[in-house]
């Protein structure tokens, strides 16, 4: 490997040296890793202001459901009425909130900007093993999301409205939900965004196994490659199956065949089991990469080595293969055997075991460390116990008795909010504070970080706890207006204190949008280690070249070296060669 590698990149070193690329080849077409994680990260961001007002307009609906929401008259029909919804746009409204947040958001930044960003870096190499892939797969993504926002402009009809699940046959009659186009170019966009992400992933998985740095064995390796390198895999094995089975959706739709209409012999549930086999991973995906950023960020700010390395890297590898085989937990209520249905209650909650280990060794992390409360740690640190919380509700979901009572209520929404808002985006806005300076050579305002933390977590958590009561007191999930049936009027308070803390958490990110542009221009100039990490990436300047590194570095020992008694600083960055008396005093 280590020779390969080398040979590789004197290859690429010289080529670099010889001409310099013009600005459309710097900033646009770019093959350079570390652009396109740039360019992921920017439409990732601006896909979350959108994904964000769309779901601040379903909760205005929700808690004054027959009110005009502020500054939305100029929204056409049928998308709005005066600044008023109806049912079929507030259906389309949730529908584009969760499919944007999971498909334009998480999945764009967690996998597709850091891991384009870190990877090469944190392995110790110049680039992805296949640079021009790379560039094919962010603008096959780009033009994923154009087709998805063109649905919002189809004449007469309302985008996607089926739910981010697409279950048919509602999904596969248009005359069941009145979107036509819409669903269809729905369908297409994530058809193109799945041959994007198996580009996307079959680069990751080349880079990390044959492009290495000489010595970076791979229990050497930083655990957000690790698990990176685990949601690769992930990616690679689920979303054909999605891709898949949205072209038999779209065939039923568009071309008269019936794979899951009953009405033409189909079979719903075929949809459903395609769905979540590859739907059940797909959480993974998205909440794998912020447990690997979490664990390198609490290792960073606790001064202390990352307790349980190898227990961290196979605890992810084990979560990663259950989630395989437990998607039937989202079809408890589909009229499966009993019987079966306790197999996936029962594989369900064994998650819970690699789960507790990651959890515990976070802890045992933090344990006497020297905690530094900066912004990225703050991040990290909500990461670690909002996860906590929502793999609590998790357990009560799989298990089936209660599963049938809290079944499509609020305690499902607020499950899913606590896994993908408080692990997925801390873990985002963790990694965004904490690599900043390396991706743009400058820092980012920590008290402006501050002001965005407490108020976000704050609002968070006002968001989304009550929504726990909510779905106990039968409050249904996607619902356009709760005030048309009395047994949920007394709890109609509980919706309005949701709806405005949401606001607030909306009004939370406006220090996040100032910090960053105003970081991106006038930030102080980060220095080459600022946080003083391990890792490789912090060897190659703020911000990296094209090339990354004058000399592809040779890693001795392993990321997390922190008050190692080996050095009297507390940092022992994984390149630094010690003098051979100080390196046989490690080995004793
Ligand atoms: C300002 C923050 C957010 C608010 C106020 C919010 C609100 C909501 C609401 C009210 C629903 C349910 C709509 C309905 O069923 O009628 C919903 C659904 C959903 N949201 Fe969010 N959301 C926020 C952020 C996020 C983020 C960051 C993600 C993902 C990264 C996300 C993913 C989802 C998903 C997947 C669903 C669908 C759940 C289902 O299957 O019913 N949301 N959101
Ligand atoms: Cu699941």
């Amino acid at each position: 490997m280590s020779e390969t590698a080398a040979v590789g990149a004197h290859a690429h070193g010289a080529h670099a040296e010889h001409h310099e690329l013009g600005f459309i080849r710097t900033y646009v077409f770019s093959t350079d890793h570390k652009m396109i994680g740039r360019q992921f990260l920017f439409m990732g961001l601006f896909m979350m202001i959108l994904g964000g007002l769309l779901a601040l307009l379903v909760r205005w609906q929700l808690a004054w459901p027959e009110s005009e929401v502020p500054f939305t008259q100029w929204i056409p029909e049928p998308h709005m009425y005066a600044g008023h919804m109806d049912a079929a746009a507030y259906n389309s409204f949730f529908t584009m909130h969760a499919t944007i947040m999971i498909f334009f958001v998480v999945m764009p930044i967690l996998v597709g900007a850091f891991g384009n960003f870190l990877i090469p870096l944190m392995i110790g190499t110049r680039d992805m093993a296949f640079p021009l892939l790379n560039m094919l797969s962010f603008w096959i993504a780009l033009f994923s999301g154009f087709i998805m926002l063109a649905g919002f402009c189809i004449p007469g009809e309302t985008h996607a409205a089926s739910g981010w699940t697409a279950y048919s046959p509602l999904a596969a009659v248009p005359a069941f939900t009145g979107v036509n186009a819409g669903q269809n170019l729905w369908c297409i966009s994530l058809i193109v965004l799945g041959i994007s992400s198996l580009m996307g992933s079959i680069n990751y998985i080349t880079t990390i196994i044959n492009m290495r740095a000489p010595g970076m064995g791979f229990f050497r390796l930083p655990l957000t490659i690790w698990a990176l390198f685990i949601v690769a895999i992930l990616l690679l094995l689920a979303l054909p199956v999605l891709t898949g089975a949205l072209a038999m959706l779209l065939f039923d739709r568009m071309a008269g065949t019936s794979f899951f209409q009953p009405a033409g012999g189909g079979e719903p549930l075929l949809w459903q089991h395609l769905f979540w086999f590859f739907g059940h991973p797909e959480v993974y995906i998205l909440i794998l990469p912020a447990m690997g950023i979490a664990s390198d960020i609490l290792s960073v700010f606790s001064r202390k080595p990352i307790f349980g390395y190898r227990a961290m890297a196979f605890s992810m590898i084990g979560i990663a293969f259950l989630s395989w085989i437990v998607w039937g937990h989202h079809m408890f209520q589909s009229g499966m055997n009993p019987a079966l249905g306790t197999t996936f209650m029962i594989s369900t909650m064994v998650i819970a075991v690699p789960s507790a280990i990651k959890t515990f060794n976070w802890l045992g992390t933090l344990w006497g460390g020297n905690i530094i409360f900066s912004v990225p740690m703050l991040n990290a640190l909500a990461f670690v116990s909002m996860f906590v919380i929502g793999g609590l509700s998790g357990i009560y979901m799989a298990s089936t008795p209660v599963d049938i009572f809290i079944h499509d209520t609020y305690f499902i929404v607020a499950h899913i909010h606590y896994v993908v808002f408080g692990g997925s985006v801390f873990g985002i806005f963790a990694a965004v504070y904490f690599w900043f300076p390396k991706m743009f050579g400058r820092m980012m305002n920590e008290t402006l970080g501050k002001i965005h933390f407490w108020p976000t977590f704050l609002a968070f958590n006002g968001t989304f706890f009550p929504m726990h009561i909510l779905g106990i007191g039968g409050h249904m999930r996607r619902i356009y207006n709760p005030l048309q049936y009395d047994f949920l009027k007394p709890m109609q308070p509980i919706n309005v204190f949701i709806t405005v803390s949401a606001l607030c958490l909306g009004v939370a990110q406006i220090p996040f949008v100032i910090n960053f542009f105003w970081s991106l221009f006038a930030g102080k100039k980060a220095t080459i280690n600022p946080w003083n990490a391990n890792t490789l990436e912090w060897d190659a300047p703020s911000p990296p070249p094209h090339g990354n590194f004058g000399e592809i570095p040779t890693v001795y020992r392993g990321p997390y070296e922190y008050s190692s008694p080996l050095v009297p600083e507390d940092f022992l960055p994984q390149s630094r060669k010690l003098a051979p008396e100080v390196s046989a005093r490690a080995s004793h």
